[in-house]
């Protein structure tokens, strides 16, 4: 039998709208309005000023480990502006950006990081999944309920956020190939940062692309500027009516970067040179697109002076709010709760016997 050639089709697209130096290919431009233009930069904003003050919460001690978000607030957002109030977002650990958008408070997230579970909860009517800090766990997930959408016949669509490292799970490649082989209205947005904490993207995958796995799967799959708010949007919008319409799920690569380390018990210096941030520092997605903003004339110096000031009266007030909240949580027999609808006797037993250990210890103080 002769060797034959099987053609296969083998380009990934790569898109870019918004350069680094903030200059635009008009003729990619996905068509907004001022005000959706002001509302993408208003929820990066509010990303990464928030994203500091909890790094200043988590050093003072208030708070415990996160996940910062620094650099890649335009993937998320102009991923998750794609989304109607019906749609699902299930998140990785990282997407601080993403969460504030679909309307999650700052303080209910200061809660969760202070460790406490009732900032966990996702306000009513909001389908969004809680973080999934296992690698790649959400993505079978999301599939799940991408899948329940189609039996259904529903018009709703699932968005996942998932790192370069995710793409190593075989999480990633089972719900991959179960979303392309029965057609799901899902849309995989991996967030290629460079770094699956200290192991860098080369050596995460031989292959060139991380896009490029959708072909495997029979998937559109597309390459884009992560740190182009504008690139993410349009790439997400194309996938998100693909999806909407019957036409089955897609694989979105953001090249992106972590500015910053990998959670706050990591130190980045030790595995990553600096020269490497100083390159990254020059792409960070919110100054060029303040700068384009800038340009377009929908933004002055004096708007971006209001808008801090905004935001942090706004920081402000969540985290008085968060502090008033936590004074009101805090009890140690929480720790029976949440897990099991109806506690097993043994640990209904030990529930009562901690209970009365805890009543003792107070009586005792008081005395
Ligand atoms: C299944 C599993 N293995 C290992 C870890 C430890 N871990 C946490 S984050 C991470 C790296 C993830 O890298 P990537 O997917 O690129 O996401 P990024 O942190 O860059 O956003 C690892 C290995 C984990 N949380 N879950
Ligand atoms: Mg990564």
């Amino acid at each position: 039998m002769p060797r034959k050639e099987i053609e296969l089709e083998h380009s990934i697209e790569h898109l870019s709208i918004l350069d680094e130096n903030g200059s635009l290919d008009q003729d990619l431009m996905p068509e907004l309005s001022k005000k959706q233009l002001l509302r993408f930069h208003r929820g990066m904003l509010l990303a990464r000023r928030f994203d500091e003050r909890l790094l200043l919460l988590q050093r003072q001690g208030h708070i415990g480990t996160f996940a910062p978000v620094k650099g890649q607030e335009a993937a998320q957002i102009g991923a998750v502006a794609n989304l109607k109030a019906e749609d699902w977002m299930l998140p990785a650990f990282r997407e601080i950006a993403a969460i504030l958008w679909r309307g999650t408070p700052p303080s209910a997230l200061i809660i969760f990081n202070a460790g406490y579970n009732e900032g966990g909860k996702i306000p009513e009517q909001q389908r969004d999944f809680p973080n999934a800090v296992p690698v790649a766990s959400q993505l079978p997930h999301a599939v799940g309920v991408a899948y329940g959408i189609k039996y259904r016949k529903k018009q709703e669509v699932v968005l996942t956020f998932f790192g370069d490292g995710a793409t190593s799970e075989g999480d990633f490649h089972e719900a991959l190939n179960f979303a392309a082989v029965f057609g799901v209205p899902a849309v995989f947005v991996c967030q290629n940062n460079h770094w699956a904490i200290s192991v860098p993207r080369e050596k995460q995958t031989k292959s060139k692309t991380l896009a490029q796995k959708a072909l495997a799967y029979g998937i559109p799959g597309i390459q884009v500027d992560g740190n182009d708010v504008l690139a993410v949007y349009a790439a997400t919008q194309e996938a998100v009516d693909r999806a909407r319409s019957g036409g089955g799920p897609t694989l979105i690569e953001c090249i992106t970067y972590r500015l910053t380390m990998h959670t706050t018990v990591d130190d980045p210096t030790k595995y990553r040179q600096e020269e490497e941030v100083k390159i990254w520092e020059k792409r960070d997605p919110l100054p060029r697109f303040q700068k384009f903003l800038q340009e377009a004339g929908h933004l002055s110096e004096k708007d971006i002076d209001d808008l801090e000031k905004e935001i942090k009266e706004q920081l402000d007030a969540e985290w008085s709010e968060a502090q008033q909240q936590m004074e009101k949580l805090g009890n140690p027999l929480d720790m029976f709760e949440y897990i099991y609808a109806q506690l097993p006797p043994y640990l209904q037993e030990q529930k009562e016997f901690f209970s009365q250990f805890i009543e003792a210890q107070e009586e005792a103080d008081h005395a």
